[in-house]
C-alpha cells in the first residue's frame, strides 16, 4: 500500500516508521465516509465504540480512566539547546529525546494496523495552509482526524506532486502480542508518555496516549506549537483563539478573535447567541487562529481547523444552543455518560437528571453516585460545517479582518468583567501576565491559579520571552492597523462562590461595549489596569442584575492588584534577558499607576 505513495520523503518515512514500529499492516487513508463507516464498523465490533440510538451517525467512546486529558507534564519542546524551548516548556535534547522514544516505538504496533493519514490543515490547497501526515495505530484517532482535519485524497495529489509535510508521528503504545485479546482503550502507562516536539525541523513524535490533543497531532502539536515557531520565524501567528463575526444593527461586521485558556469558553463564546437586540454572531473557529498581515496591512485570521473538540459538560440548550444543534448527528462523544435509551448525557445537559446511567467508566450510576456520570473533560467531536452559526466565510483562504483581540480567564476574584487596554504595548502586556485557575483539560491539580500567558503556556513551541518580543513585533508593523485589545473575565464569583455575571448569551453585552469603543462611540473611564466601562455604558436591558452586583463585577481592588506585583515580577524573571524591556517599563508603570 505505501509503496503507491509517489512523494519520496513521505515513502521514504512511512518505511522507516514501519520498519521501527513493526505493524502487522498499513493504510493509507483516504478521508471517504466509505473510510470512516469501516473503521467505525470494526471498532463497534471490538467493542470500543457504541453506536447511539438517538444520534444518527454517532458514537460513544470511554477511554482507559488514566487517559482523559493532554500531559502538559510529559510534553516537551525538543530544541538544539534548553535556552530555545524557554523556561516554560519542558525540555530533554533532541538526541536523548529520540533514543528513548525509539526504544519505546520498537516494536510498538505489532498486532495493529499502521494508518497514515493525510490531512490539511486550513482549506486544502490555500496558500496559508500546512499539510501534515499522521501516522497512527489508533482508528479512533483516524475517524476524530476525519473531521478535526481536512483528510483527503487530494491532500495525497498535492503531496504525489512534490509538496511537502509535516511528520507527525503517533502509537498509542500498546503492543498486542499474537493471540492477545485487545483492550478497549489501549495506551500506556503515564510514566511511559512522551507528547514530543522538535520545532527546529517540525517534526511530532507523540507516544503512549489516545487522548485529544495527545494523539490528534494536527490540533496543538501542528497548529500550535510547531505553527507558532514557523509563525515567528515567517512573520505570522498562531494562537490559542477563537475567531467570530460580530454583526450589528446596522450591518456593520467586527471580526473577534479571544485567547482562553483551555476549558475557559472559547467554544461557548464562539457561537454565542446574543442577547441584545439586533445583533447577530456568527462562527468561524472555535480554538485556533492562524493569522498573516494581509495586502492592506491589516491583520487577516483563519481557522486551521475542520471540527470542534469541545468540551461535553456545561453545554446545555441554555448555555450553548448553537453546539447543542452542532452535535445532533455524525458526532463522536468521548468520557460522556449513556443514557438507557441510547443516547449521551453529561452534567449540566438537562435541568433534570437521569435516574440511570452507564457512567464515563461503564458502570451504573443514580443521582445518588457520588462521582461525575461524565468526566469533566468528556469532549464532543464535531464537524464544523454543522454549526447553525458557521460564517459563511469560514473556509476563506483569505480569512477575516480583526478588529478586536480579547484575553482572559477563569478568576474567581480580583480581575473585573471587562477592560481594555491603554494601547498595544499594554495589551501585550496583559496578554503576557494573564492567569487563570487550572482545569480538567490537563491532567493535573484543577482550580490552581497560574500565569497563562496569551493562553498559550501549554503550546508555545519555542521560548515565551521571544513570543512576546513577536507579539510587540508583530504591534510594530500593524500600527495604526492593530486590532485593539480587551481583557475580560467571565468567572469573578460571589463570598457564596456564585458567579456573578450570567455568562454565556450576555457575554455579547461585553462585545457591543468593545465594538463601540472602537468606533468612539463611547468615553471610557481611565483606572489604574486600564480602561472601564463609564456608569451606564454596558447595555444590560432586559437582564436582571443589580446594580451592587455590577458595581461588584467592575470592582478594582487596588490591594488585591498591587498584591500581584511582586508575583508578575517573578514570572517575568523566568525569561532572563529574553523578556523584552518594553513589558518591564509596563509593569514598573503599573507599579506607579497602583501606589
Ligand atoms: P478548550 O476546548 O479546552 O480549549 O475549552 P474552551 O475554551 O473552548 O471552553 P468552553 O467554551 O468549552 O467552556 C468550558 C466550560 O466553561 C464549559 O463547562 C462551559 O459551560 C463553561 N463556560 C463557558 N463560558 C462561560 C461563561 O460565560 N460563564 C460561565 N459561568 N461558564 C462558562
Ligand atoms: C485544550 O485543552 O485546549 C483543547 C482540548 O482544546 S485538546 O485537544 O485535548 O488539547
Ligand atoms: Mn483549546
Amino acid at each position: 500500500m505505501a509503496m503507491s505513495v509517489k512523494n519520496e520523503k513521505l515513502n521514504k518515512w512511512i518505511r522507516e516508521v514501519a520498519d521501527m514500529c513493526q505493524p502487522e499492516s498499513v493504510y493509507v487513508c483516504n478521508g471517504t465516509k466509505e473510510e470512516y463507516d469501516l473503521m467505525m464498523a470494526k471498532m463497534i465490533a471490538g467493542g470500543s465504540a457504541t453506536p447511539l440510538k438517538k444520534r444518527p451517525g454517532s458514537y460513544l467512546f470511554r477511554s482507559d480512566p488514566s487517559d482523559v486529558a493532554r500531559v502538559e507534564d510529559r510534553t516537551y519542546i525538543s530544541t538544539s539547546s534548553r535556552e530555545e524551548a524557554g523556561p516554560t516548556n519542558n525540555w530533554v535534547n533532541p538526541t536523548e529525546l529520540k533514543e528513548t522514544m525509539k526504544g519505546l516505538y520498537k516494536g510498538c504496533m505489532k498486532g495493529r494496523t499502521m494508518y497514515v493519514i493525510p490531512f490539511s490543515m486550513g482549506p486544502i490547497g490555500s496558500p496559508i495552509s500546512k499539510i501534515g501526515v499522521e501516522i497512527s495505530d489508533s482508528p479512533y484517532v483516524v475517524c476524530n482526524m476525519h473531521i478535526m482535519t481536512r483528510v483527503s485524497s487530494r491532500v495525497m495529489e498535492l503531496l504525489d506532486a512534490g509538496e511537502d509535510f509535516i511528520p507527525c508521528l503517533h502509537s498509542i503504545g500498546a503492543p498486542l502480542a499474537p493471540g492477545q485479546e485487545d483492550v478497549q482503550w489501549p495506551c500506556a502507562p503515564i510514566e511511559s508518555k512522551y507528547i514530543s516536539h522538535f520545532p527546529e525541523e517540525n517534526l511530532i513524535w507523540s507516544y503512549g496516549s489516545g487522548y485529544g490533543g495527545n494523539a490528534l497531532l494536527g490540533k496543538k502539536c501542528l497548529a500550535l506549537r510547531i505553527a507558532s515557531a514557523m509563525a515567528r520565524r515567517e512573520g505570522w501567528m498562531a494562537e490559542h483563539m477563537l475567531i467570530l463575526r460580530l454583526t450589528n444593527p446596522e450591518g456593520k461586521q467586527y471580526h473577534i478573535a479571544a485567547a482562553f485558556p483551555s476549558a475557559c469558553g472559547k467554544t461557548n463564546l464562539a457561537m454565542m447567541r446574543p442577547t441584545i437586540q439586533g445583533w447577530k454572531c456568527e462562527c468561524i473557529g472555535d480554538d485556533i487562529a492562524w493569522m498573516k498581515i494581509g495586502p492592506d496591512g491589516r491583520l487577516y485570521a483563519i481557522n486551521p481547523e475542520n471540527g470542534f473538540f469541545g468540551v461535553a459538560p456545561g453545554t446545555s440548550y441554555d448555555t450553548n444552543p448553537m453546539a447543542m444543534d452542532t452535535v445532533r448527528e455524525n458526532v463522536i462523544f468521548t468520557n460522556c455518560a449513556l443514557t438507557d435509551d441510547g443516547d449521551v448525557w453529561w452534567e449540566g445537559m438537562t435541568d433534570e437528571v437521569p435516574p440511570h446511567l452507564i457512567d464515563w467508566k461503564g458502570r451504573d450510576w443514580t443521582p445518588h453516585s457520588r462521582e461525575d456520570a461524565a468526566h469533566a473533560n468528556a469532549r464532543f467531536t464535531a464537524p464544523a460545517s454543522q454549526c447553525p452559526v458557521i460564517c459563511k466565510d469560514w473556509e476563506n483562504p483569505n480569512g477575516v479582518p480583526i478588529d478586536i483581540f480579547i484575553f482572559g480567564g477563569r478568576r474567581n476574584s480580583v480581575v473585573p468583567l471587562v477592560f481594555e487596554a491603554y494601547d498595544w504595548d499594554h495589551g501585550v502586556f496583559l496578554g503576557a501576565t494573564a492567569a487563570s485557575e487550572t482545569t480538567s483539560a490537563n491532567i493535573g491539580a484543577v482550580g490552581n491559579l497560574r500565569r497563562d500567558p496569551f493562553a498559550m503556556t501549554p503550546f508555545c513551541g519555542y521560548n515565551m520571552g521571544d513570543y512576546f518580543r513577536h507579539w510587540l513585533d508583530m504591534g510594530d508593523r500593524l500600527g495604526k492597523n492593530a486590532p485593539r485589545i480587551f481583557y475580560v473575565n467571565w468567572f469573578r464569583k460571589s463570598p457564596e462562590g456564585m458567579f456573578l455575571w450570567p455568562g454565556f448569551s450576555d457575554n455579547s453585552r461585553v462585545l457591543k461595549w468593545m465594538c463601540e469603543r472602537i468606533d468612539g462611540r463611547v468615553e471610557a473611564q481611565k483606572t489604574p489596569i486600564g480602561f472601564l466601562p463609564a456608569e451606564g455604558d454596558l447595555d444590560l436591558a432586559g437582564l436582571d442584575i443589580s446594580p451592587e452586583i455590577m458595581k461588584e463585577l467592575m470592582r478594582i481592588d487596588t490591594d488585591a492588584w498591587a498584591a500581584e506585583i511582586p508575583d508578575i515580577r517573578a514570572h517575568f524573571a523566568k525569561f532572563g534577558n529574553r523578556l523584552p524591556e518594553r513589558l518591564a517599563v509596563q509593569l514598573e508603570a503599573l507599579r506607579r499607576r497602583l501606589e
